[in-house]
């Protein structure tokens, strides 16, 4: 072997990161790949939902994920937000237009709507030179160890590869101008022979995912003990990979391997595989909504799943402490956390008090005052033949089938009734303003069987003045309750037995999946919701219609996620009850009643 060889593998031995890998050890890193498994034991293949893809979700789908600060939801998609949106207060920021901005939340909202201009740094803007991101001693254009400069500093420094993953080299790759992000977190490179690299002074980077900026990312320099790689970066160019059959393509069109999907990594850029999971792999924490996170993500103080369940049970839940740091940039991620704290929160679904339910709808029991705040009687000509949910405001939801639009005079609006026989103390009558049917209701099929009812303003104040009621959260997309889960049902309807019944009754129920099995030709899966029981014992009931089913989710927070519809008879298994979906018209509502009644995190 001559001289220069060995040192050339010495070298590469030395910075491990030559990709010089022969075929067959290739193979067997695939054949791993395939053969890893979920907690679940679940082949990957089978992680991902075929169904779920069709709907092409990314990070933008405000059905699985929640939208950036300087977006808000509508009709299912994040849009920008116009900079006068934003809340006040923050620091300034300066962009790569040369222009400054008074808060992150203005720049970002601006960089949204003309995505050329990007975030610089914090700050005012000088003529202090740029952060600029190289890729250095690369093989092609697309490659090479990631090399940074920060603006005011001749010196180039590299980033440490222990704090490099996809997430950074995505963020790298989109600030080299590269709109698919990285292909690899590792890129191949020649290292000049006489080349020198102190590698002790390397910095290390962490993005979120959401910048289109390296300078957004935070860096830290950490003191270094020994030797470190350098990280290093492919960028995805259209024709350097070829689409395999083990190939999972992202809606932007990137080709990731399959085996990346559902890992809790954004592989794609545009998050999509990790929108359409029935499970994940074992670093990462599966979500309801069929969402994937990385595991770091749990218990870090922000709310990632649409459900909420990865802030819940967080007691003694500590982080690993941080090495001593210096952070090199603004912290940009705490600002951004900030901004979203600002936000008005909105009161629903969280019960005043927790009043013990006394034991005893079909095969109900009966409800004591204050159990089901939200739930409201509609009384028409002196009869009650129907509930409602009060879901703020002076606003009403109910069963189309419940309501005539025109016949506003000749209802009445029961709330904090239980019993009407024996009136209990507390009732509070409205009466009707205006009666909202959905325009599509069909009462042959029973297909948007959804009315709204504003009830009319207290005389004197100029609004409903509801002291003892609580409206029940409206929710923003379907994903948000799942087959199977447990939700309650309430109402003054018939009893098994089609005996009447005077008081408020409650059931738990679940909810059903594929109930076209039962229904077949009359189910309308994206409007309607099946719930029940195993047996049939506790079912909504003639009365109940234009009542509630309502979910609670992991933070107790009570949703009304069906209006009673309709069924075949009461308390049949094979025929399980069917709820008008609510999230499925939630911008509709929106639309009626106004956002900023049932709009909670920036949706
Ligand atoms: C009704 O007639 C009705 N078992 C409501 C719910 C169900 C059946 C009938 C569901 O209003």
């Amino acid at each position: 072997m001559k001289l220069t060889q060995v040192i050339l593998l010495f070298l590469c031995f030395y910075l491990s990161f030559c990709k010089v890998k022969d075929q067959k050890q290739k193979n067997q890193e695939e054949m791993e790949k395939v053969k890893v498994t979920s907690t679940s034991g679940t082949p990957q293949e089978d992680l991902v939902d075929k169904k779920c893809l069709r709907e092409k979700y990314t990070h933008l789908s405000c059905q699985k994920v929640f939208c950036q600060p300087w977006q808000r939801c509508i009709e299912g998609t994040c849009i920008c937000k116009l900079p006068y949106q934003c809340p006040k207060g923050g620091a300034p920021v300066c962009s790569t237009n040369g222009k400054s901005y008074p808060t992150y939340c203005q720049q970002k909202s601006l960089e949204c709507l003309h995505p050329e201009t990007k975030f610089l740094s914090n700050g005012t803007c000088t003529a202090n030179g740029q952060f600029e991101v190289t890729l250095k001693y690369g093989k092609k254009y697309s490659e090479g160890i990631v090399e940074v400069k920060f603006a005011g500093q001749n010196k180039t420094m590299f980033i440490c590869n222990d704090s490099w993953s996809i997430t950074e080299a995505n963020v790298a790759c989109l600030d080299l101008e590269f709109q698919q992000g990285a292909n690899d977190t590792q890129g191949s490179f020649h290292f000049p022979e006489d080349l020198h690299i102190n590698s002790t002074e390397c910095l290390h980077v962490h993005c979120q995912g959401f910048e289109s900026h390296l300078a957004e990312c935070t860096f830290t320099k950490r003191k270094a003990k020994n030797y470190q790689a350098l990280a290093s970066v492919t960028c995805y160019t259209q024709n350097a990979v070829s689409p395999t059959n083990n190939s999972f393509q992202c809606v932007n069109g990137k080709h990731i391997p399959q085996s990346k999907a559902c890992n809790g990594d954004d592989d794609c850029g545009d998050q999509s595989d990790e929108l359409c999971c029935k499970g994940c792999h074992d670093k990462a924490f599966h979500c309801k909504s069929g969402v994937c996170i990385p595991k770091q993500h749990v218990c870090n103080g922000e709310v990632d799943c649409i459900t909420g369940e990865d802030e819940v049970h967080c007691e003694g839940f500590s982080h690993v402490a941080q090495e001593e740091t210096e952070i090199l940039t603004a912290n940009m991620d705490a600002e951004r956390r900030r901004i979203k704290s600002l936000f008005p929160k909105l009161s629903c679904g969280v019960k005043k008090s927790t009043p013990t339910r006394r034991k005893r709808v079909v095969g109900g029991k009966p409800a004591g005052p204050g159990d089901f705040p939200w739930q409201v009687a509609i009384r028409e000509d002196g009869k009650i033949n129907c509930g409602g949910i009060y879901i703020g405001g002076c606003w009403i939801l109910t069963a189309a089938h419940c309501v005539r639009a025109s016949k506003v005079h000749r209802y009445q609006i029961w709330i904090s009734l239980i019993d009407w026989i024996t009136y209990n103390a507390g009732i509070v009558v409205r009466m009707v303003n205006k009666i909202i049917v959905h325009e599509k209701y069909n009462g042959t099929t029973y297909q948007n069987d959804i009315a709204l009812i504003e009830m009319k303003k207290h005389a004197s104040k100029n609004n409903c003045m509801l002291p003892t009621t609580v409206p029940a959260c409206v929710p923003w997309s379907p994903y948000l309750f799942q087959p199977n889960e447990k939700c309650i049902i309430s109402g003054w309807g018939r009893d098994r037995d089609n005996a009447k019944v005077y008081s408020l009754h409650w059931g738990e129920v679940r909810l059903i999946g594929n109930c076209s099995n039962f229904y077949p030709g009359r189910f309308f899966e994206k409007e309607m919701e099946c719930a029940g029981t195993d047996d049939g014992s506790i079912d909504a009931c003639k009365g109940d219609s234009g009542g509630p089913l309502v979910c609670m989710d992991a933070n107790n927070v009570t949703y009304v996620w069906g209006v009673v519809s309709w069924g075949e008879n009461c308390g049949r298994p094979e025929f399980p009850g069917v709820y008008t979906k609510v999230a499925h018209y939630f911008d509709w509502i929106s639309y009626h009643v106004g956002r900023s009644l049932i709009s909670q995190h920036n949706v």
